[in-house]
């Protein structure tokens, strides 16, 4: 049995963390039998989330999660694209994790209102005596590599532009198709679906969430990959499930 570690449902959303929900949307496409559990970062193979644990070997990120996937059950996510898609597929996922998700990291950390509705959750077990200092160091951290990443170093119009750039792209690229790259559900969807609703999720308001709330086809998107992987939600970051 694989066990999946996260963080957890938040903020109406599967998991707080995109990359577990890209994890978590794998593991659902691929229809093997999995079960979630809290995470712990001192377990974490890599000091992150999503870790797996499959029969004992445990490893980390996102991405040889699904490799391993992949080579271990013999799927391949991918499956019906062609050289030049899985080329596109595979640069949109990495758009998404690499700089969109620090836009999306900068309004929910560095938003103070974004962050007292948020990411301030995340600290509810810490004793209330020391709780303060510690949301505030760990705050402190996430400062700290949103500006070695580079996007903590923009300015906030130029931060909104770059995020409204890549919801755009997202948006622009999936057009009227149901899914990211045509009429079935492909690898990159656990991704653009993952990144699009942490962008889209109306508690947090930010330029991004504008943006992405902004294009009626990834609305759209979010109800049918909802209604096909997690139809218990309903709804997810405000979409709607496709009938
Ligand atoms: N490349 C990793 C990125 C994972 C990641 O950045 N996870 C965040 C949560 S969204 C995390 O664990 N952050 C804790 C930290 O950086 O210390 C993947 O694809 O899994």
């Amino acid at each position: 049995m694989i066990t999946l570690f996260g963080s957890g449902p938040n903020f109406g959303l599967p998991d707080a963390s995109p990359f577990v929900t890209k994890a978590e949307t794998l593991l659902r496409m691929s229809k093997l039998p999995f079960e979630k559990a809290l995470m712990s970062f001192s377990k974490a193979p890599k000091g992150k989330i999503p870790y797996i644990d499959d029969g004992g070997e445990r490893l980390g990120d996102s991405t040889f999660i699904r490799w391993h996937l992949e080579s271990k059950y013999g799927i391949d996510f991918d499956q019906g694209l062609s050289t030049e898609q899985r080329a596109i597929a595979w640069a949109f996922e990495k758009m998404a994790e690499d700089n969109l998700y620090w836009v999306s990291l900068h309004a929910r950390w560095m938003d103070d209102a974004n962050f007292r509705k948020g990411p301030v959750t995340f600290f509810k077990a810490v004793p209330a005596l020391i709780r303060p200092l510690v949301v505030a160091m760990v705050r402190r951290q996430v400062r700290k590599s949103l500006h070695g990443q580079g996007m903590g170093r923009h300015r906030p119009n130029e931060i909104a532009a770059l995020g409204s750039r890549s919801v755009g792209a997202i948006a622009d690229y999936l057009g009227d198709k149901p899914f990211f790259m045509g009429t079935e559900p492909t690898g990159v969807d656990a991704t653009i679906f993952a990144f699009v609703i942490s962008a889209i999720c109306p508690l947090f308001k930010s330029p991004l969430q504008e943006a992405a709330a902004s294009h009626d086809n990834l609305r759209r998107y979010v109800g049918r990959m909802t209604a096909r992987f997690y139809p218990e939600f309903g709804e997810i970051a405000g979409c709607k499930a496709a009938a």
